[in-house]
């Protein structure tokens, strides 16, 4: 009894959050198969205290699976999703392989959890950073309508994989210890440079396009207005990375299609939204932090400000668990979507 449930990437930060998350929502497991690359297969992981030995995904690795979840870079995804489709799988792939793609949708089940009837085998876990801002505006959007977005982000190096973390901590102890040390993998693994990201921050997330912005800024430009259905909106993005391990944090300005909205509309609109929590009372000193935010799946907001020259404009601060909200537990949440929409067979 339970579903057959592949998990491709099992090894990665963001693997890991899945099993995690899969265990904590009691996911209907009846078989799991856990899948990496060829680099990580062998290792062992653990899942309802049974461990399991994470196996090399071939074409084969897919028959009979119901419901795979990607998340072992957009090559793997682009290789071994149309295999698993083949032999019925529903893939919720959490790389930038397909997102752009016409035919797949790009989900966030607060905002568009209907695209997933849309489906042909394939749905896309948007990027981070994205998911938690279009949390945050749907509210909005729906309420006030949304013209324009200009955000900057704050993001923590488990965006950029375990091995990033593991820069950021081996760089803060050498600078501490008054070490050398040589920057490897952030900005961009495969960049020409690595820059400190120890006591630093970095205004470069993924490579340079030609338009001189950034692919992770792209992808918050281009996902947004595909999730919400409106390629007509204007939306700005910069994003940095930070000395965090785990949050990102994002300041988010917006112009909205009403006159005459106050903040406290505003706030009490955001505050019964779903899946976002209000933090927002500046006398006592209370707004979200990424330290806060780890382990949870929710999307906090606060500093909501009014703008003090547009009467549209409005100010807003944005942090949630990437590696939840961001990454696995989006992806979680679209397979529980799938199961009560009826569509798993
Ligand atoms: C970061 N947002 O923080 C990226 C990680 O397209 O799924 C997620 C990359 C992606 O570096």
């Amino acid at each position: 009894n339970g579903l057959h449930v592949a998990v491709v990437g099992a090894t990665g930060a963001v693997g890991q959050q899945m099993l995690a998350t899969l265990e904590k929502r009691d996911f209907p497991i009846g078989k799991l198969t856990l899948l990496s690359s060829a680099r990580s297969a062998g290792k062992k992981v653990s899942f309802k205290g049974q461990e399991y030995e994470v196996q090399e995904a071939t074409p084969e690795s897919f028959e009979g699976v119901q419901i795979a979840l990607f998340s072992a870079g957009g090559s793997v995804s682009k290789q071994f999703a149309p295999e698993a489709v083949k032999r019925g799988a529903i893939v919720v792939d959490n790389t930038s392989a397909y997102r752009m793609d016409p035919n797949v949708p790009l989900v966030v089940p607060e905002v568009n959890e209907e695209d997933i009837k849309l489906h042909n085998g394939i749905i896309a876990n948007p990027n981070c950073s994205t998911i938690q801002m279009v949390v945050a505006l749907e509210p909005i959007r729906q309420a006030f309508g949304l013209d324009k977005v200009v955000v900057s982000t704050y993001q923590a190096v488990s965006g950029a994989g375990a091995a990033a973390i593991d820069e950021l901590k081996t760089q803060a102890q050498a600078i501490l210890n008054g070490e050398e040390f040589t920057p490897e993998i952030l900005p961009v693994g495969g960049d020409k440079k690595h820059y400190q990201i120890a006591f630093n921050a970095i205004p470069q997330i993924d490579k340079f396009q030609d338009n001189g912005f950034t692919f992770e800024e792209m992808k918050m430009i281009n996902e947004t207005k595909k999730i919400m259905h409106m390629p007509e909106l204007s939306v700005a993005a910069t994003c940095v990375r930070l000395p965090v391990v785990t949050g990102h944090s994002e300041s988010v300005y917006i112009e909205i299609n009403k006159q005459g909205v106050s903040a406290q509309e505003v706030k009490s609109l955001l505050s019964t939204a779903p899946g976002v929590v209000l933090q927002d009372d500046p006398e006592n000193q209370v707004y979200p932090m990424p330290a806060d935010a780890v382990g949870k799946n929710d999307t906090f907001v606060g500093r909501i400000r009014k703008d003090l020259d547009k009467d549209t404009g409005f100010h807003l601060w944005v942090v949630s668990d990437n590696l939840l909200k961001g990454a696995a537990w989006n992806s979680v949440q679209i397979a529980e979507s799938l199961l009560k929409l009826g569509l798993v067979k």
